[in-house]
């Protein structure tokens, strides 16, 4: 269905920031994205997977590459040069800001909201599918180039700023469907005999009138005579009511997720041919085979041909696990990555290999206790918060992290490989901390942070010291651009044995008289970003790590830090799709969340960091988090999630990032003033915090200094005004 594109070694992601650096040219950046994908499809057909994808290659997101092929490019960017608009849509530059960005479903992928309105003219501008399908065939093989669906690719599009109330980008369906015909009929004349379609916004709940829409879609795209056949493919879940719609059109074939989803129903599909995820794309076990066998048994019946895939792209996972050979002993044996998962495809397809047993026993844990409450209300809380911290009106912080240097990242590595003892990777820590520090001190923010130098990822460092967590060394899995992360595999119990980031606050702590903030990663993201077990309840995993975050908060407030940021930016992203199971999921999150936090007396102040809450939603379940200060995202989306109703009746603290980190961009004093005094009309004052929108690791310390120099300022101007 789809395949890593980053690069074994990440070779995208160096191609892609030494262009942006302006070491190489765009002709070394495209020879790196071809050689990418020679090598991808070389290596697909000698495991011998006889059906190849093709244009899921990309330099950035596959959303964005398909605006682009739709000419759906807002006008701001059209002055750029081709590639330059592309990578200003994705990044920004220093005169227009980046398309927002957010979760793909419930993946840690990110991709770029593409803006449609009324006016939105769609021609087929882009030849990427055409082309991508010449280049593998030059080499001797005939791919199935995958596109974006249509339905998919509206649903998950914003209607344009100046768009009329009322407007949405589906709307424009039938007009985006006369540039998808007229690629068909190109891909027809190329000779491609399979096209897939990307549809995953089908598993989601729709409404009468979308499924309505996905049918007279199909139907329609079925009906041309020029085309090639169509896989229609569904994944990260169930097509549900979907699902009769579908196979009322003329689709030759369907893809579904037999991993998160069953075979009832199925036989709707009679006719077509069904491709069986049956081989997870979401996770690191291996399959066991002999149950897919059962289900792709129970298919032959149903359908006039199987065809055996996996869930959904192998994006989400990592290329190789034969490369982790630092796993512990028997860990390795019983996982699977993006090639091993195809051999596995080729095996279930041709009836070899072996049948592997992964279901461990189930594990009953003991009943927790909810111990899920602070001693006192939020309102005596903030009481005692206000005397002990004594802090200023409309405090500015940051989110935690400070950039991550070239140094930092050789201090790392150094350790790693044992270069440095462990003395001098700490006496470099500690030199990094104090520059954070002194940087905070001199620029007059009010809670500071210790920058996090020491660790790598928010999750990993976690993982990495705590029990019942593996980590890899080259698992890398594109979270968004040219940015990965190295999910840890959850594959025991969870337990602290020791403190984890004490130190480095207490150290902090002693080279300041201003609060140092303390820095977790709630127990919800820490689990929603690593590899789930598949032998454990998911909220089973999450109360461990919440039990030992309890434990951590308990021994910072100990060493004297009095503030203390549990971030749970995934929160949202982990909640399930379908609504009718979303209630329980918030329910145990939540749960799991006071418990970690709930150890902490009156006087500490819980913060909370949440990325992406754009919906209005998110104020319900901050509210039950119980956190004293919440800060969120909102630069990209222009803080309109204060709009919401909800989140006037909010009365805790609240920080809405007033600059988008994700972009190089210097915000100026007068937007960031201009953004809290649009937050001032929703959220009284005294309720009211400063900050960025996420983390500075990232950007560099140029771009921060001056950055920071103009939120502090912005804040001033601010206190004299409310
Ligand atoms: N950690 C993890 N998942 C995440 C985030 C995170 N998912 C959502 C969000 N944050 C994604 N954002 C980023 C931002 C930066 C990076 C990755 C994801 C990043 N990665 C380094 C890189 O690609 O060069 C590698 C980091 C490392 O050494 O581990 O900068 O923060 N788990
Ligand atoms: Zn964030």
């Amino acid at each position: 269905m789809g395949y890593p594109r980053i690069g074994p070694r990440r070779e995208l992601k160096r191609a892609l920031e030494s262009y942006w650096d302006g070491a190489i040219t765009a002709e070394q950046l495209h020879d790196t994205g071809r050689e990418l994908r020679k090598q991808t499809w070389l290596r697909l057909a000698q495991l011998g997977l006889t059906q190849l994808p093709s244009n899921t290659f990309s330099y950035y997101d596959q959303m964005l590459d398909t605006a682009i092929l739709l000419d759906a490019i807002p006008d701001r960017y059209r002055k750029h040069h081709s590639l330059d608009a592309y990578f200003a849509m994705a990044r920004g530059n220093d005169s227009v800001a980046p398309l927002p960005m957010t979760k793909w479903f419930d993946t840690n992928y990110h991709y770029l909201v593409p803006e449609i309105g009324p006016d939105t003219v769609f021609r087929l501008r882009a030849d990427k599918p055409v082309s991508e399908f010449r280049e593998a065939r030059e080499l001797g093989l005939i791919t199935r180039p995958v596109l974006l669906g249509p339905l998919t690719f509206l649903l998950l599009s914003q209607a344009a700023p100046d768009s009329p109330d009322g407007f949405q980008p589906l709307d424009r369906l039938d007009d985006v469907l006369v540039t998808y015909a007229q690629l068909l009929a190109r891909l027809d004349a190329e000779g491609v005999p399979w096209v897939q379609l990307d549809e995953p916004a089908l598993v989601l709940d729709r409404t009468e009138a979308e499924l309505d829409a996905a049918k007279r879609a199909y139907q329609r795209l079925a009906n041309l005579g020029e085309r090639p056949r169509l896989l229609l493919a569904s994944y990260f879940g169930e097509l549900g009511d979907a699902l009769q719609a579908i196979a009322a059109t003329g689709v030759e074939a369907v893809a579904v997720d037999l991993v998160r989803g069953t075979t009832d129903g199925l036989e709707a599909l009679a006719g077509k041919t069904i491709v069986a995820g049956v081989v997870s794309g979401r996770e690191v076990w291996r399959t066991d085979l002999g149950s897919a066998r059962v289900t792709l048994e129970a298919l032959r019946a149903m359908a006039s041909e199987v065809v055996v895939s996996t869930s959904c792209s192998l994006l989400h996972v990592p290329y190789d696990v034969e490369v982790e050979t630092e796993l512990e002993p028997g860990l390795r044996e019983r996982l699977a990555f993006a090639e091993q998962k195809v051999a596995e495809v080729v095996a279930l397809a041709t009836g070899t290999g072996d049948k592997f047993q992964t279901e461990l026993p189930f594990w009953v844990p003991e009943k927790a206790s909810p111990k899920a409450q602070r001693r006192s209300p939020y309102a005596v809380r903030a009481k005692a918060q206000a005397e002990y911290l004594k802090l200023p009106p409309l405090p500015v912080t940051t989110i935690g992290s400070f950039p991550q240097t070239d140094e930092l990242r050789a201090t790392r590595a150094d350790a790693a490989a044992g270069r440095i003892d462990e003395q001098e990777y700490e006496r470099r820590i500690e030199l990094e901390v104090q520059r954070v520090i002194r940087l905070q001190e001199e620029l007059g923010l009010d809670v500071l942070v210790h920058g996090e130098p020491e660790r790598n990822d928010m999750v990993q460092y976690f993982a990495e010291n705590l029990e019942g967590f593996a980590t890899t060394r080259f698992g890398w899995v594109q979270s968004y651009g040219s940015r990965c992360t190295r999910p840890p595999i959850m594959h025991g119990d969870v337990k602290r044995t020791r403190p984890i980031t004490v130190a480095w606050a207490r150290y902090a702590q002693s080279l300041t008289g201003k609060p140092v903030k303390g820095m977790l990663t709630g127990p919800v993201t820490i689990v929603a970003w690593s590899f789930k077990r598949h032998d454990l309840p998911l909220a089973e995993s999450v109360w461990q790590v919440a039990q030992a975050l309890r434990e951590e908060v308990t021994d910072l407030e100990t060493a004297g830090i009095h503030i203390i940021q549990v971030d749970e930016p995934a929160l949202r992203e982990m909640t399930p799709l379908r609504e009718r199971d979303q209630a329980e999921y918030l329910q145990w999150a939540v749960e799991a969340y006071r418990h970690a936090t709930s150890g902490a007396s009156d006087r500490t102040q819980i913060h909370t960091h949440l990325c992406y809450s754009d919906a209005a939603a998110a104020f319900a379940a901050i509210d039950a988090l119980d956190a004293d200060v919440t800060t969120i995202e909102s630069a990209r989306s222009h803080a309109r999630v204060l709009a919401e109703p909800t989140a006037a009746a909010f009365s805790r603290g609240l920080g809405p990032g007033v600059y988008d980190i994700h972009s190089p961009r210097v915000p100026d004093v007068a937007e960031v003033v201009e953004l809290l005094t649009y937050a001032s009309k929703s959220v009284p004052a005294a309720q009211l915090w400063v900050n960025p929108d996420c983390g500075l690791k990232t950007r560099t310390y140029p771009q921060v200094q001056a950055a920071l120099r103009n939120v502090v300022e912005a804040a001033r101007l601010m206190r004299g005004k409310v």
